[in-house]
Formats: structure tokens, C-alpha cells, sequence
């Protein structure tokens, strides 16, 4: 599983208050932690600010790459503010995301031909959200197309099919399960990545309920998430769940996960 620490995230107050304050020690903390716990990527968002998200993204980027050598994930909805972002990251980034929404879309295929970015294709149009598996893979096979036509190479590509919460429709967790199948079935060697912690939203224990949908991802090909690595327990879940689904080898990272003491209660 490739995990993307979602922490630094201006949707979360202290993280918003860092951003604000400029105070680096405190990003710096979070990046160093996640990177520490097995994050392969640092997501980086500050996506509250409006009008200053691109010198707020750069300021995160650069803070993150003075304490840890993970790159980033770049998370923006916004085009401008990837490519500023983009300007003084140094490594191979992952993009956070462009989507099939026309003006994103757009802009952002050029800046993906031809690199080696790593890009997450969200499952998402001016239409609106996705809700059968049907709508994620119409959207899914034109996006992957349209990277693979402009010489992005599948194994860079991370579909992911939108997770929403199962408290609004009983449907959405089975339709979100039944694309990453679909998906990694479709597309030889593409990934499918995800923000699974939408589907608890609304429901008491969220924790709980994410580690659950977790496992049921892993078990239908889920490889990639956005999550808090800090959160013992899903590291368990995810370790557990890989070496049950045979993907690790030897259950080597099972033990090393037990050896980390992410089982401890
Ligand atoms: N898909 C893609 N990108 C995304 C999302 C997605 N980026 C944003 C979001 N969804 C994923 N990022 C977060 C970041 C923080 C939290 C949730 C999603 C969050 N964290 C807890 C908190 O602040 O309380 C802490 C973690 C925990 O509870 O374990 O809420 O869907 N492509």
C-alpha cells in the first residue's frame, strides 16, 4: 500500500493556524511524524485559503522537503496553485488531482505530458459526483486515456473512484468497492488511491468504521490511500489486510508492523 499522510491539511484547525502563523516547527512536526510512521508521500493542502492557496501551498512544500525526504502530494483543486507548488518541488511529486471538470482538466494535461509525475485521476466531472460504478468508470476510462495519449504512463496513474459516505446512501460503500475491482481490472498496472475517511462521515466512531472499509479496499485491490499514518491501528489494519489479500511476501511487513508495535492496544 503506497500512504499518503494527510495531515498537513488546512481544513484541520492547527494546521490552519500554523498556515497562518507561518510557524514551520509545527508543519515540519507533522511531516517528519508521518514520514517517520511510513507515509511515502506528504499531502500538502491549503486549500481554505482562498487567494493565497498557491504562496500557501509553496510555503508548505518547501517546509515539508527541509525535514523529510518523502515528496509531496500536491492537493489542489486549482491549477495555478499546483504549478506554483510545482516550480520549487524537487523529486517526483504526486498531483493532487486533476479530474475530468473541463477547466481542470485542461489546464492540467499539459503540465502531465510527457513527465514523470505521479497524477490522481479523480473520478469527478461538470456533472457533478459520481454515484453508480457505471459513472465512475465512464469518467475513469476517459481520464486514463487522455493521460496515457499524452505519454503518462499507466504506472503513474492512481484512479480514484470518489468514496462518499455510506450514511447518505447504503449503496455508495459498495459502488466505491465495486470500481476499485473494476478498475484495477481494466487498466494493467494503474492504481486506485482514495480519501476513504468520507465514508464514515455523519456515523459515530469514524475510526472505526474507516478501518473497516479499509480492509474491504485492500481485499478488492485498493493500493494506494490518503490517511493519517499516525493512526496505529489502521497501519495494523492495513498490514493485516495486505498480508491476508497475498501481497506481501512472506508477511514480512505484517511482522514488521508487529515488530513497530502498531498492535499494541
Ligand atoms: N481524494 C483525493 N484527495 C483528497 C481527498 C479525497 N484530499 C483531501 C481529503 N479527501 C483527504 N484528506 C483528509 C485530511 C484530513 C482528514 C480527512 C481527510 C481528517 N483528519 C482527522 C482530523 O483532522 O481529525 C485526523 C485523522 C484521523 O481521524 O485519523 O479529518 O477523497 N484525491
Amino acid at each position: 500500500m503506497l500512504i499518503i499522510g494527510e495531515l498537513i491539511n488546512s481544513s484541520r484547525k492547527a494546521v490552519a493556524e500554523a498556515i497562518e502563523k507561518q510557524d514551520a516547527e509545527t508543519i515540519q512536526k507533522l511531516a517528519g511524524d508521518q514520514a517517520e510512521a511510513g507515509a511515502d508521500f506528504i499531502d500538502v493542502n491549503a486549500g481554505t485559503f482562498v487567494g493565497k492557496e498557491s504562496q500557501y501551498l509553496k510555503w508548505l512544500v518547501t517546509n515539508v522537503q527541509e525535514v523529510t525526504d518523502r515528496p509531496c502530494a500536491i492537493d489542489s483543486p486549482d491549477p495555478e496553485a499546483i504549478q506554483v507548488a510545482l516550480e520549487i518541488h524537487k523529486g517526483i511529486p504526486l498531483i493532487n488531482s486533476i479530474s475530468l471538470e473541463k477547466e481542470r482538466y485542461d489546464s492540467l494535461l499539459p503540465i502531465l505530458a510527457g513527465t514523470d509525475f505521479k497524477v490522481i485521476a479523480l473520478c469527478m466531472s461538470d456533472a457533478g459526483m459520481p454515484e453508480s460504478v457505471e459513472d465512475r468508470l465512464k469518467i475513469a476510462d476517459q481520464l486514463v486515456n487522455g493521460l496515457i495519449q499524452n505519454n503518462v504512463k499507466t504506472e503513474n496513474i492512481f484512479v480514484d473512484p470518489l468514496v462518499q459516505p455510506v450514511s447518505v446512501n447504503k449503496t455508495f460503500g459498495m459502488e466505491f468497492l465495486n470500481a476499485v475491482e473494476e478498475i484495477m481490472k481494466r487498466f494493467e498496472g494503474i492504481h486506485t488511491v482514495c480519501g476513504l475517511s468520507n465514508i464514515s462521515y455523519g456515523l459515530p466512531a469514524r475510526k472505526f468504521l474507516n478501518r473497516c472499509f479499509m480492509t474491504m479496499a485492500i481485499s478488492r485491490g485498493l493500493d494506494a490511500a490518503i490517511m493519517n499514518p499516525l493512526d496505529q491501528q489502521m497501519m495494523a489494519a492495513v498490514a493485516g489486510a495486505e498480508a491476508l489479500a497475498g501481497k506481501d511476501d512472506f508477511c514480512m511487513n505484517y511482522l514488521k508492523a508487529f515488530r513497530a508495535g502498531n498492535f499494541a492496544d
